[in-house]
């Protein structure tokens, strides 16, 4: 059997005959309906603070690209997590191959074309992200909606790196500063909720803090996304019905069973 993935042989729906925690009952995405989404007056403003960050790794995992974190201070406090700290660890997106999908949160039902989780894990109590992924209130995520509309400047830093990692395995040191404040919408409203990291091992570890504005990106930065290849440059292109391409990396919605997801309203 080959690792896990997006295609129709591999993808989300075999995914926990290998992780079984993948068919459990806190998993992530969710569809968010939002006549069921209370709001919780407890909530505030989610207050996140990057300073001087550098990202030190671009990666084609096959799965996605992720941009790692190398060094800089971050800080996310607030929302729904309390006074613990939380700090940035890496980024990456997910999306469709073309607009009408991509996201792997849904509104009412809705799919945008993409969205970008910033990840982020919890240093007041772990002392490693390894620690921290594997772990109840180990991480939380900030996941962003991506619409086609104006280009994205800092977005465009990422984009023009991505041919220098066009396929899977392959990976770029890099040591290029990054404001990722930048990828906040300008309306701090949010949906919150308790789930797991959407890919394998599907841990149920994430602190979801999905905003409720989009923000945008140009349908060129979203192409450089689709140009990538799920493959090692090595290998025969997959047969299948993506035919190799890095696109529709999105996990479908899981059930939501017991959980509650709260609001709040800038
Ligand atoms: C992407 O999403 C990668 C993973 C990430 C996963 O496939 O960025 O990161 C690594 C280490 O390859 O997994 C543990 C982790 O961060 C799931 O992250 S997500 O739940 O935010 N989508
Ligand atoms: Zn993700």
């Amino acid at each position: 059997m080959v690792g896990w993935g997006y295609a129709k042989a591999n993808g989300p729906s075999t995914w926990p005959a290998m992780f079984p925690v993948a068919g459990g009952s806190k998993q992530s995405p969710i569809d968010i309906k939002r006549r069921g989404c209370p709001e919780d007056p407890r909530l505030n403003k989610i207050r996140a603070a990057y300073a001087d960050i550098m990202i030190s790794e671009l990666s084609n995992s096959g799965a996605s690209w992720k941009a790692q974190i190398g060094s800089g201070r971050s800080s996310l406090r607030g929302g729904p997590l309390g006074d613990d700290e939380y700090v940035l660890e890496q980024f990456h997106p997910h999306w469709g191959k073309t607009n009408e999908r991509g996201s792997e949160h849904t509104v009412d039902g809705t799919c945008y074309p993409a969205e970008l989780h910033l990840v982020h894990w919890n240093k007041s109590k772990f002392s490693s992200f390894a620690q921290a992924a594997a772990s109840e209130g180990g991480l939380a995520v900030l996941g962003m909606f991506l619409t086609i509309g104006q280009e994205h400047p800092e977005m465009s830093k990422i984009c023009n790196l991505l041919p220098f990692i066009s396929h899977k395995g392959q990976a770029i040191t890099v040591t290029n500063p990054v404001r990722p404040e930048t990828f906040l919408p300008k309306n701090g409203s949010y949906y919150t909720y308790s789930g797991s990291l959407t890919t394998p091992p599907c841990y149920e570890s994430v602190t979801w803090i999905v905003f409720e504005q989009p923000i945008q990106v140009s349908e060129a930065q979203l192409d450089a996304f689709r140009r990538l290849k799920s493959y090692h440059p090595c290998e025969d292109c997959p047969q299948d019905e993506l035919q190799g391409a890095l696109v529709e990396n999105y996990r479908p919605p899981c059930p939501l069973c017991d959980r509650v997801v709260r609001k709040y309203s800038d």
